[in-house]
């Protein structure tokens, strides 16, 4: 079986992780588990990927994360961390090769507040594709989703920086990439008209290398949310 396609309900767990490797349980269309796989690449570390199929969960998955959520990790010591800024920021610090968290407290802290404003934008890139699929009037959302890019544009104004931590890519780019990666698949591109700065960052982040390598092509994400929209997401679509 090739390695990327999803593991399910029954099928035998993998092998233990090597010594100088660490897992990461994901989904290829997960843009919480794009948040650890960019952390991953970004700073090189040596990890093998196991995608789980999210319909029907392997047992063995659900005793490491009772939760049940892609990303998790587990280290070659058995240790297991999920939730996606927890998985992050532990990849971070117990890697500390090229930082993508800031050193200085009150830095960090502003990124993780960045975030807690931004968990509140995340659920947006959901409702809307989901109520245009009902047929619903989506205008307002639309309109809402807008007022909270204008916010996120004010950041990049104030700090007059091109990414939302400096001039370099950093965590909290990161963590936010993913669902603006999504915005031409869910057909949310035009809410960024209004706001040039972050509409600029979206095009550096576009250019990144360990952005470029994580995502899939527009097509490749459509023919998956169709799969996911029909109620039987295939997670090995376009394998
Ligand atoms: N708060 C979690 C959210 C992760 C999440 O919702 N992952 C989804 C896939 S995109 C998942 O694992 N869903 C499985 C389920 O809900 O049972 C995080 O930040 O890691």
């Amino acid at each position: 079986m090739s390695p990327q396609k999803c593991f399910t309900k029954g099928s035998a767990e993998p092998g233990p992780v090597p010594k100088d490797s660490i897992r990461l349980y994901s989904m290829r269309f997960c843009p919480f588990a794009q948040r650890a796989r960019l952390v991953l690449n970004a700073k090189g570390i040596n990890h093998d990927i196991i995608n789980i199929n999210l319909e029907s969960k392997p047992e063995w998955f659900l005793k490491k994360n009772p939760l049940g959520l892609v990303p998790t990790l587990e280290t070659s010591a058995g240790e297991v961390v999920y939730e996606s800024p927890i998985t992050c920021e532990y990849l971070d610090e117990a890697y500390p090769v090229k930082k993508l968290l800031p050193s200085s407290p009150f830095a960090k802290a502003q990124q993780k507040m960045l975030l807690e404003h931004f968990s509140k934008v995340v659920p947006y890139f959901y409702k809307i594709p989901a109520g245009r699929n009902k047929g619903e009037d989506v205008s307002g959302m639309e309109a809402e989703l807008k007022e909270k890019f204008a916010k996120l544009n004010e950041v990049l104004v104030n700090r007059k920086t091109k990414f939302f931590g400096g001039d370099s890519i950093t965590m909290i780019d990161y963590m936010m990439w993913p669902f603006f990666e999504r915005l031409e698949v869910f057909e949310l591109k035009h809410c960024l008209a209004n706001t040039p700065e972050l509409k600029k960052w979206t095009e550096c982040m576009a250019e990144d290398p360990t952005v470029k390598a994580s995502g899939h092509s527009v097509d490749t994400y459509k023919g998956f949310y169709r799969t996911y929209v029909e109620g039987k997401p295939n997670y090995d679509y376009g394998l």
